[in-house]
């Protein structure tokens, strides 16, 4: 009885079943450019990664190191594919049954089926952190069914050659950065051989293959990111996981070791976090993924799609993001030697989209490759930043300050970084690219540091490890703090204003841009909050007082929020009509904070006017971060809109455009692979999604836990569990009918009281670390 009550209780509640996380199609990715980039799928273990395209007769595993790059300390160069694995079985793409192409995001497992001459065959793919090899497993349900042949090839001309059962690839670019890879052929009855550069086994009954591939790669400046050659790294792990406890290979006991250490570290991360927005009808759990983009953008109705891709960006980050280098542009597949924008880390919105997740959704230890990113690099941005003042005031007829263009698109501007005491500033900045060699490109995006430094502060803000936030975070921020010190200048009233900045992408380069002064405004806030952490009372202090002297936009003359100091007159910008992609000047909404409804809503409100004039349609970032602002603006159905449009099949606006009558509306979209469609595939909207669903369920960036703070109404029922809360906390949520049901808060970490929010109720939550507190539906 009582169980029944449970049960009753639970559907209530509207805990469903699990929802689906494996990704499913019903034929093979074509392999094609569109194939890669729409079709194929991704395994990734954070630095080595694969696109795995479920081909019949030609398998093919594209696959990537996140640290080969051409160019240098100068040359942008661009992110390099590494090569393919070609498995090849003659005569399997005739007369085949029963094809399921399948990825697991829960497992992180790809997997291929099907039935040929009677015969069921079955490939399964993974790429390990623990082994740091890519391992792919072809087994068939009769003896001796495989004959074929493995191809090893490289996309820059490396020298590859094929002895025993292993084919090696060894090169170097003209970076000099030396790079090798490797795959080692396991086979199970029958025999291999060596035909030229690739291995062929006949009548084998299983085969299973190995990659491993590095570069000489290191983020040092100092060894001007030159680190040891790779390839005897490489022929380690390959052969370590090959068999790790024997010498002579057992093909089935090193793969089900493998797998199940992979299970165990990949589970490990991917299982904090549990979401359940409500079920699908089992029509639409039936579909394969591609179709059931294709119902949902058609009428919606698919809460555990929805759900899917919330996990789908957890699964890429831990993929992508645990490595030598942060997540780029591609995350870290890239088929191309001339991806779109090389691939590269941009600064002005796009890198810092792809980490809003990693505190929130529990997977903080994959902000660290971005983190370590920024602090490999500040070395060569600080001498940069030197060397140019140092010129100027050296030679200051050498410096050329072209005219702001007022038409759009910004011209380059040569900087002095020098103050207004004449001295060279303090500290270093960015342009808006970057390298993973220290090269910057386009135009000076200033406030970049600041808003790196945002990620510095929010890693202690989420984890509340003070050693991290003495050791790296605070004189990293107390850097960006002097930059700044030295470089506002001073407007007649006593105001302070960042010179000469741009709002990305957008206007002309003038001073006090809003985008500017709310970035400062958030490092300045960050810095006085690490500063009273660590009882630092006159520094904190005299940054507060600098802090309130910046100038704070200003709303406009239809109640928006001003993106320039002054309102511009012509007719193009600042206007209701303006739907620019960049709404950068709401930056204080999201991912700051400093406006929001409930502590300063008039500016709140403006943002409310300013984002509804930017419109929904956007490219892929565009509409993750128009999704979060409005969570942030505690609207949940128009968050869900968003979400809506974001997660249509690509060309949705187009079809509203030409009258056919559809709800969502993009200029991105979400291809049938579920990458996020810029277009072309840039991986910060799959990753701003999910940190703009977080925004939904759980905030914490006002000093309280606000539970459900936009919930839409389309999530009726529903829970979540594992998030993490500012403060130390992880809070698992459960809701029904629209209304919160109950919560679980736990602190793992931190001291301190705090408050927990729901609607407009408050109450205090005093928790030590290894306690939790359980709430109901009135808190
Ligand atoms: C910024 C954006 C573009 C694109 C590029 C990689 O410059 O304005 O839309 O995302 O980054």
């Amino acid at each position: 009885m009582k169980s029944l009550l449970l049960v009753a209780a639970l559907v209530a509640a509207g805990a469903s079943a699990a929802p689906d996380l494996t990704l499913r199609y019903a034929h093979p990715a074509p392999d094609t450019a569109a194939g890669w980039e729409k079709e194929a799928l991704p395994i990734g273990n954070g630095r080595i990664g694969a696109m795995i395209f479920g081909q019949l007769a030609r398998e093919r595993l594209q696959f990537n190191d996140i640290t080969l790059w051409t160019g240098d300390d100068r040359a942008m160069g661009a992110y390099q594919p590494f090569g393919d694995v070609y498995i090849n079985l003659p005569g399997h793409e005739q007369g085949t049954t029963a094809y399921a192409r399948k990825l697991d995001i829960s497992r992180s497992l790809h997997t291929v089926s099907y039935t040929h001459n009677g015969v069921q065959f079955r490939r399964e793919a993974l790429a390990s952190y623990p082994a740091q090899v890519i391992a792919v497993r072809l087994t068939a349900s009769r003896r001796g069914q495989y004959t074929g042949s493995i191809e090893l090839t490289d996309m820059h001309d490396a020298r590859i050659r094929a002895q025993d059962d292993r084919i090696t690839a060894t090169g170097v670019l003209p970076n000099a950065m030396q790079y090798a890879s490797q795959v080692q052929v396991l086979n199970e009855g029958g025999k291999l051989a060596v035909e030229g550069s690739k291995i062929t086994f006949t009548g084998s009954d299983a085969i299973t293959l190995i990659l491993g591939a590095g570069t000489s790669y290191i983020n040092d400046a100092s060894r001007r990111f030159h680190g040891e050659p790779p390839l005897q790294r490489v022929i380690a792990q390959v052969a370590a996981a090959a068999d790790a406890r024997t010498k002579s290979t057992d093909a089935p006991r090193a793969w089900s070791a493998l797998l199940a250490a992979h299970e165990r570290d990949f589970a490990a991360q991917f299982g904090r976090v549990g979401v359940d927005f409500g079920a699908a009808s089992p029509a639409r759990r039936a579909l394969t993924t591609d179709k059931r983009i294709e119902a949902y953008t058609a009428d919606g109705n698919d809460p555990e799609l929805e759900a899917q891709f919330f996990q789908y960006g957890r699964y890429l980050l831990i993929s992508s993001s645990r490595g030598a280098l942060p997540a780029n542009l591609q995350g870290l597949w890239n088929n191309s030697l001339t991806p779109p924008w090389n691939s590269d880390y941009h600064t002005n919105i796009n890198i810092q989209m792809n980490y809003w997740p990693a505190e929130p959704a529990n997977l903080s230890e994959h902000a660290r490759p971005f983190l370590d990113f920024v602090q490999g690099m500040a070395p060569v941005y600080r001498k940069l930043v030197a060397d140019i003042a140092a010129q100027a005031i050296a030679h200051p007829e050498s410096v050329k300050m072209s005219q702001p263009d007022l038409s759009g698109e910004a011209v380059q501007r040569e900087e002095t970084f020098v103050s207004a005491a004449g001295k060279p500033v303090r500290g270093w900045t960015v342009r808006t690219e970057s390298n993973p060699f220290g090269a910057m490109g386009y135009v000076w995006n200033k406030t970049g540091n600041a808003w790196y430094m945002q990620h510095f502060w929010e890693h202690y803000a989420y984890t509340q490890d003070k050693v991290y936030l003495r050791t790296v975070a605070y004189p990293m921020m107390q850097e960006a703090v002097a930059f700044w010190e030295d470089y506002l200048k001073q407007l007649p009233d006593g105001r302070l204003v960042a010179p000469l900045g741009w709002s990305p992408e957008h206007g002309p380069i003038e001073d006090g841009v809003s985008y500017d002064q709310e970035i400062i405004w958030d490092l300045f806030n960050n810095t006085v909050e690490a500063a009273g952490v660590l009882g630092d009372t006159a520094y904190r202090d005299r940054i507060a007082a600098m802090r309130e002297k910046l100038a704070t936009p200003g709303i406009g003359s239809w109640g928006q929020l001003l993106e320039w100091m002054t309102e511009k007159k012509d007719n193009v910008l600042d206007t209701p009509g303006d739907t620019h992609r960049h709404v950068s000047h709401l930056f204080g909404l999201f991912p700051g904070r400093q406006f929001s409804p409930t502590q300063t809503p008039v500016l709140a409100t403006a943002a409310r006017k300013s984002l509804q004039a930017r419109g929904d349609a956007g490219t892929g970032w565009s509409m993750a971060w128009k999704t979060a602002y409005w969570a942030r603006l505690l609207d949940g159905d128009h968050a869900y809109k968003m979400l809506r449009g974001q997660l249509a099949k690509p060309g949705a606006r187009a079809a509203q455009q030409s009258g056919q009558g559809t709800e969502v509306n993009n200029a991105g979209g979400t291809y049938p692979n579920m990458f996020d469609a810029h277009p072309p595939f840039q991986i910060d909207g799959n990753f701003g999604a999910t940190a703009a669903i977080c925004e939904m369920l759980l905030q914490s960036q006002t000093g309280e836990i606000h539970l459900l703070p936009a919930l839409p109404s389309a999530w009726g029922s529903g829970s979540v569990k594992g998030l993490r809360a500012r403060g130390g906390y992880e809070v698992d949520l459960a809701w029904a009918n629209g209304k919160l049901t109950s919560a679980t808060i736990r602190r793992t970490a931190g001291d301190g009281a705090g408050k927990v929010r729901y609607g407009d109720k408050v109450v205090p939550l005093n928790l030590k670390p290894g306690e939790s507190k359980h709430l109901g539906r009135s808190l």
